[in-house]
């Protein structure tokens, strides 16, 4: 892995003690056992990080709490220009952070600098909206009185975030709710918790350098029972987690036992319809790259491809072979496609994935199986399949973090593969590759897809952040990154003031004294 600059990119990112048992950043308080990040790329061990404990906790919190008192009285415009030095900062070390990224979690270089490159552009937009924090003003039915909203901080954000997005979706939230005066507590997937490291370091740079307290951005490491801590924990106002469709219920049910408020990001089952009309080398590149892409551990990725039955002979066979065109291998070295899957577990679920298809009566395309010899001493790199199936099938109702497409086929009109499409639990992201206007609308309209991201000749992954990110259904409800989603981050108030020496009361009610 030196070949590829790793150890260049830990120094760079101050991660390189981390061996030695020393973390930085406000993770100093951490005092649990280590948790070890193993590389899916060679399997080899890159540190290790100290874990959280629940007296560990209290000290984040007593930190962070005390960090919001003074946060949330600079100006936002004010909070807006800390969220740029911090975009600055990312931009500089964006080949270092990519590199981990890529290296810790095994998504292709590209994609690293990719995800790195949705930190800088949310940043940007936060700065922006910094200066943008509207409220409606209203008229009120009284005279000499003024109505209006406005939205004030939150307190404490609780962020927890899941391994394939190791860094990007921690931006989002935390960029959102920096200017919006919040302060945060992280927790990353704990499959990828040097990336934490990383990034609790890029930022607690830009804070010192500033004179602000570190408690602004905080960082706890472990596993599901460090999640618990925040989500029992009525001092933390909102959970923002992204993860699976059965950790966010668990979630949502924790926080709403106290009433807080949760965000929560959950399992897509992401359909792209191809119709008569579509245009087929769009298509392949689409699906293709939503499939394979991240090793098809996107939210995002396109699990099914429900494809008209008058193409759906060439569409196959257009998609079959350019999946022959794949490399899978290390994915720091450029000129591969494909790299592993997270670890051992998660090639456990693909290879079960692919045996219950076939169990179920569907039919392999592609052939998929683990891969082994140089190159794939980690255990982790799998050929990306493709099977035939049926939509209810219930593993095609289900989602595997995997590179498995199933391709399903419709008859009729459009609306046949709408209804295929929105019969799953999930609603993250769907497209229709189509020329035809009346297809492509009917796609969009009130009796079509019924997901958060709707696109029409393009896949279903690979989001701008500057749209609202998230989904319907099961997939929780949740809205981040761009266009209003700020204002989860904030609490709204309605403000009534009479200028007058009367006090009229609303709806006309008489009470004289
Ligand atoms: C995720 O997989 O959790 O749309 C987020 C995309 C990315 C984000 C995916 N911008 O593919």
């Amino acid at each position: 892995a030196a070949d590829f600059g790793i150890k260049q990119a830990l120094d760079q990112l101050g991660v390189k003690d981390i061996n030695n048992g020393s973390s930085t950043g406000s993770n100093n308080f951490a005092n649990g056992n280590y948790i070890e990040s193993y590389s899916p790329v060679d399997g080899q061990l890159i540190g290790k990080v100290k874990s959280t404990t629940a007296e560990d906790y209290e000290k984040v919190m007593e930190v962070a709490t005390e960090a919001f008192k003074s946060w949330r009285l600079k100006p936002a415009p004010q909070r807006g220009e800390i969220v740029r030095q911090f975009g600055e900062k990312l931009r500089e070390k964006k080949e270092a952070l990519g590199k981990l990224v890529s290296y810790e979690m095994g998504k292709s270089y590209q994609e690293g600098l990719g995800e790195v490159q949705e930190m800088i552009d949310i940043c940007d937009f936060a700065v922006g909206l910094s200066r943008q924090l509207h409220g409606f003003t209203m008229h009120s039915e009284r005279p000499g009185h003024r109505m209006y909203e406005q939205y004030h901080p939150l307190g404490v954000v609780g962020i927890i975030s899941a391994f394939n997005f190791p860094v990007a979706v921690w931006a989002w939230n935390t960029a959102l709710a920096w200017i919006c005066g919040d302060v945060c507590v992280w927790k990353p997937s704990e499959k990828a918790p040097l990336c934490g490291i990383a990034c609790q370091n890029i930022a607690a740079e830009v804070f010192k350098e500033n004179n602000l307290p570190e408690g602004i951005c905080n960082l706890i490491n472990g596993d599901y029972k460090v999640g618990e801590f925040m989500t029992k924990d009525r001092q933390v106002s909102l959970i923002s987690a992204t993860g699976s469709i059965r950790m966010g219920k668990i979630v949502a049910q924790e926080v709403a036992k106290r009433l807080g408020k949760s965000l929560l990001e959950l399992g897509g089952n992401n359909a792209i319809i191809v119709t008569p009309d579509a245009d087929i080398k769009m298509t392949v590149i689409g699906a293709v790259f939503g499939a394979v892409g991240t090793c098809g551990q996107r939210c995002t990725s396109t699990r099914r491809l429900i494809i008209h039955e008058s193409i759906y002979d060439k569409v196959t066979k257009a998609i079959s072979d350019a999946y022959k065109q794949l490399r899978i291998g290390n994915p720091l070295d450029e000129s591969n496609h494909v790299g592993p899957l997270i670890d051992k577990d998660a090639v456990k679920m693909y290879k079960n994935a692919l045996k219950k298809v076939v169990e179920e009566g569907g039919k392999i395309i592609v052939e998929g199986g683990v891969l082994s010899g140089e190159g794939y001493e980690s255990g982790c790199y799998v050929k990306p399949a493709i099977a035939e199936a049926e939509p209810h099938f219930e593993i095609v109702q289900n989602e595997t973090f995997a590179p498995i497409l199933y391709l399903l086929k419709y008859s009729g009109g459009v609306e046949n593969a709408i209804e295929i499409q929105n019969g799953v639990v999930q609603g993250l992201s769907s497209a229709i590759m189509t020329n035809n206007l009346r297809e492509a609308e009917r796609f969009l309209s009130h009796a079509g897809s019924d997901c958060g991201i709707a696109n029409v000749n393009i896949g279903t992954s690979g989001a701008e952040i500057g749209g609202a990110f998230g989904g319907e259904k099961e997939t929780g409800g949740g809205r981040e990154s761009g266009s209003d989603a700020w204002k989860v981050y904030m609490r709204r108030q309605t403000n009534t003031i009479n200028y007058t020496e009367d006090l009229p009361l609303a709806q006309g009610i008489k009470f004289d004294l």
